[in-house]
């Protein structure tokens, strides 16, 4: 069935059908983006640059270029054939007014349908059509400029030429600028959220050039995305920070059973597997049959070779999955004509023949490649089995603790000062840098609700330790027996005993060094508790100043100047600045800093549409590269007062 047919016979639609499914994009936006946050407005983008991708996938056009205008419209144009503009006979209107103006069945985030992506033109200009104030397209064709204009959603011109141009030039354009009635929140977009999502584009359709620029400021901001390899190097990228174990980036790609398949992977010396996969482009961050289909094949190869090899004994067990996976980045990619999502937030493929597809051709090329490759095959099989060691003493370690909290009962570690209250909707635990402020904050606590752990000195990176180290680790151990959830395997965030986990450290480097050893031990082992707002960073004081026998307190060098501003500045003032949280003593903390009436606390917030960026952050800022590291803490000062993973 041609695509002109389909829309006739799905829609044979007359004008008043057109605006009522319009209408209902407005009624009820969340349905068909999500989100009005700043998300959604986002979004928006994404569904025309969607469009622009799939005539790059068609193999019609090879840049797109996106841009920020002044007034925070977004212009999008690309050089694929162009929108048809003849008249479809049913509907009497021109394809592209098709386009632009019917809502297609379902939405991504709404009932039946699902958008498919992947060559057949995504189904979103209607949807960012009717969340626009205003949006215009351009088509260049057989020689003509087309143009038309629409006012939230409604045509208020029919489709006219206004130009000729090149009979050469092709292609489409498309500027619009989303309704502030819509998007409450904020209509002004970020380059550097777009910046994310466009190189992620980008490094998943290999040869395809997007630029990005913003004029909004006196400075042109401008970036290109185009990688000739694709997700090969979107590997690279995402192991830039680390150090690889072996130079190749091993790339299987293949169709079966109408599923286009590309694979890339890559190990690197640190213990954290960074896998990522997409369905038509779109992240899949809870995996489904195409992420089940590879673990299967690469543990299932890896075996075969390691015992044909003799790398591993007939009496020593498999090597598991996440021995082979410990250090590794890979990029599972596939494209598939009718993706099924299931799952609670429904982002999970379903679709069968997926796992299969992955399966049979990661198995094939990867068999292939090991035996081309054998210096890469035991480096890989090697540090599997080094992991599977860690992992097995690991485990008698683990036991260890779990069979002595059976025998004491619940084995609350020594330094923990725990609450009262029982029930976890209740009580929070603050994590306190160093024993003396720990002593303050226990005098300080409210003993009903407040729990007090106080940490020793800085707590082990745990990007730079194996399993065994990380349990055997006196810090870790009293955390996971505090927050009660257990790690990894076990972990269960139903029993965790706390409604809020909260990070007190000194408002100074150290301070924000410990912060960040704990979010990453807490972003790698449980990051269940970032995921569901568990997590704070408590914000004490930078200054307390005193006048006449008041006492005011400031947050930053802003807040600062304005009490000052407020009080005026003379001899009077009094100003300390607190070097730390061992400088307060208990009435001071609870006022500034634990007082649930007052305080201020600031909430770690994780996007799983970032989470390859995330890793990043974290391998820069914790592993042992410094170049990378140093790069990145010059590109990110102005953001410390704002700890944001
Ligand atoms: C610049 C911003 C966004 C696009 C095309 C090219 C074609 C196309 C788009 O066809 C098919 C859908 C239902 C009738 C296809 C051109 C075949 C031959 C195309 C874009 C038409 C839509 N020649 N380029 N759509 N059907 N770029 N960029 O939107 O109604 S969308």
């Amino acid at each position: 069935m041609s695509e002109i047919e389909k829309v006739e016979n799905e829609y044979g639609a007359d004008q008043i059908q057109v605006l009522e499914g319009l209408e209902a994009v407005r009624k009820r936006p969340g349905m068909y983006i999500g989100t009005t946050s700043e998300r959604g407005l986002h979004h928006l983008v994404y569904e025309i640059v969607d469009n622009s991708v799939d005539e790059a996938l068609a193999g019609f056009c090879d840049t797109i270029i996106v841009t920020i205008n002044s007034d925070n419209s977004i212009t999008v144009e690309d050089n694929g054939r162009g929108i048809p503009v003849g008249i479809n006979e049913k509907t009497g209107l021109p394809a592209v007014e098709v386009v632009f103006t019917i809502l297609h069945a379902g939405g991504k985030f709404g009932g039946g349908g699902y958008k498919v992506s992947g060559g057949l033109h995504g189904v979103g200009a209607s949807v960012v059509n009717a969340l626009s104030n205003w949006l215009e397209v351009y088509i260049y064709r057989d020689g003509n400029e087309y143009f038309q204009r629409y006012e939230r959603g409604k045509v208020v011109k029919p489709l006219e030429i206004i130009a000729s141009c090149e009979q050469e030039k092709t292609g489409t354009k498309v500027v619009f600028l989303p309704d502030e009635t819509i998007f409450r929140e904020t209509t002004v977009f970020d380059f550097d959220i777009l910046k994310k999502r466009l190189r992620e584009m980008a490094f998943l359709t290999k040869n395809l050039k997007i630029k990005l620029i913003d004029n909004r400021s006196e400075e042109l901001l401008e970036r290109t995305f185009h990688y000739e390899g694709g997700i090969k190097e979107f590997v690279t990228y995402l192991n830039k920070s680390k150090t690889a174990l072996y130079e190749e980036i091993l790339y299987f790609e293949g169709t079966v059973n109408g599923v286009y398949v590309e694979v890339a992977m890559q190990h690197n010396d640190s213990y954290t597997e960074g896998m990522y996969s997409f369905v038509n482009n779109i992240n899949t961050p809870e995996g489904g049959t195409h992420l089940t289909g590879f673990k299967n094949a690469i543990t299932k190869t890896f075996n075969d070779y390691a015992r044909e090899k003799k790398l591993l004994r007939e009496n020593e067990p498999n090597l598991s999955g996440e021995d082979i996976r410990e250090g590794m980045t890979a990029i599972v990619s596939v494209k598939i004509g009718d993706p099924q999502f299931e799952g609670q937030t429904k982002q999970k493929l379903g679709n069968s023949e997926a796992r299969g597809a992955v399966d049979s051709i990661v198995s094939e090329q990867l068999t292939y490649f090991l035996e081309q490759n054998p210096t890469v095959a035991k480096i890989i099989c090697e540090k599997s089995i080094l992991s599977q060691r860690a992992r097995e003493a690991a485990r008698k370690a683990r036991d260890l603790t779990r069979r002595k909290t059976a025998l004491d009962g619940m084995a609350l570690p020594g330094k923990l000062a725990d609450c009262s209250d029982k029930d976890p909707k209740n009580c929070e635990i603050f994590i306190v840098e160093g024993d003396s402020a720990g002593g303050s904050a226990k005098t300080a606590r409210s003993r009903s609700t407040q729990a007090i752990l106080p940490l020793r000195g800085k707590i082990l990176n745990v990007e730079k330790a194996r399993l065994d180290k990380i349990y055997a680790n006196e810090e870790i151990k009293a955390m996971i027996t505090a927050f009660g959830t257990g790690i990894h395997d076990d972990f269960d965030i139903t029993k965790l005993r706390y409604d809020k986990i909260i990070i007190m450290t000194d408002a100074d480097v150290d301070g924000a060094h410990i912060s960040t050893l704990l979010l990453t031990f807490l972003y790698r082992f449980m990051p269940d508790l970032i995921k569901e707002g568990h997590v704070y960073l408590a914000q004490p004081p930078l200054y307390k100043i005193e006048k006449n026998k008041k006492v005011w307190y400031a947050y930053s060098d802003e807040e600062l100047n304005k009490v000052l501003l407020d009080i005026g500045r003379d001899g009077n003032n009094k100003i300390q600045r607190y070097k730390g949280l061992g400088e307060m003593d208990a009435e001071q903390l609870w006022d500034t800093t634990m007082d649930p009436d007052t305080r201020i606390l600031k909430k770690v917030r994780y996007n799983e549409e970032d989470s390859s960026e995330i890793d990043i952050t974290f391998t820069t800022l914790m592993g042992d590269k410094v170049e990378p590291r140093r790069e990145f803490i010059e590109l990110n000062a102005k953001y410390v007062q704002n700890l944001d993973i």
